[in-house]
């Protein structure tokens, strides 16, 4: 990564994919590879980040991420324990659908001296997580209620408020291996209202999934469970795109 701001470079390439690693779930011996993979691939950047982690090797692992690739690796936290002065940029996410003060701004506060100590690019993003058919793992550790997935009305209201606040990104969340991706009509209401970028992630399987999270308005999806499981399914997307 050369650019100076990992935002305008964001900027610049959207749309696009944005792919997902999970310290958790990828190991830090598999993960340099498979970046290159995904990078090799046009993924615009890589999210580093877990709702739980229990892997001690976090700093190994983004560590493993930046010495292969020059795209943008962008910290996409669970907690003020995810940060690491290797990556380039830290999503500073604020789960606004959430009435838990710890996840709206208690773990951010913890966060803060660490993360300008160690000269990270914030991007603040308004983190919003929509009911997806299953208990995910974001939803338990967060105790927060998702936004029912029939209630546009809901997410365009926390959306908004998001852009009002300053955030520099909504990112509307179904929680990674979501059975049901994001409403693509809750999409589409949200980007119709706000003016800021809209990034989409959580149970995005095929490139049908994909297509019409973009066709509906956002500029970044993000892919994590289909690259672990599948690197002919993640790459059969990629080709399609
Ligand atoms: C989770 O949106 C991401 O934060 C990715 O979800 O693992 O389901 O692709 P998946």
């Amino acid at each position: 990564m050369t650019s100076k701001s990992v935002y305008d470079h964001l900027e610049k390439s959207k749309p696009g994919v944005l792919a997902l690693f999970d310290p958790d779930r990828v190991s830090v011996e598999e993960v340099g590879t498979l970046t290159k993979q995904v990078c090799d691939n046009g993924v615009k950047g890589v999210l580093i980040g877990s709702s739980l982690l229990v892997s001690p090797h976090f700093e190994k692992f983004v560590c493993a991420v930046k010495d292969n690739t020059e795209c943008p690796v962008i910290l996409f936290p669970g907690g003020s324990h995810q940060v690491c002065p290797r990556a380039d940029a830290i999503f500073f996410l604020s789960l606004l659908s959430g009435r838990n003060s710890e996840f709206l701004i208690g773990e951010q506060v913890k966060a803060v001296f660490l993360i300008k100590e160690c000269n990270l690019e914030v991007i603040p993003v308004g983190y919003i997580l929509v009911e997806s058919g299953n208990c995910t793992t974001v939803e338990y550790i967060s105790n927060t209620k998702p936004i029912p997935r029939s209630k546009y009305e809901i997410a365009v209201a926390h959306a908004l408020a998001g852009q009002y606040f300053g955030m520099k990104y909504i990112y509307l969340e179904a929680g990674s291996g979501a059975k049901n991706p994001v409403p693509s009509g809750m999409v589409k209401k949200v980007r119709e209202t706000i003016n800021i970028p809209l990034i989409v992630g959580g149970g995005l399987r095929d490139y049908d999934e994909v297509r019409k999270s973009f066709d509906a308005g956002a500029d970044f999806v993000v892919l994590g469970s289909i690259i672990e499981r599948s690197k002919e399914q993640f790459e059969g997307i990629m080709r399609r795109l």
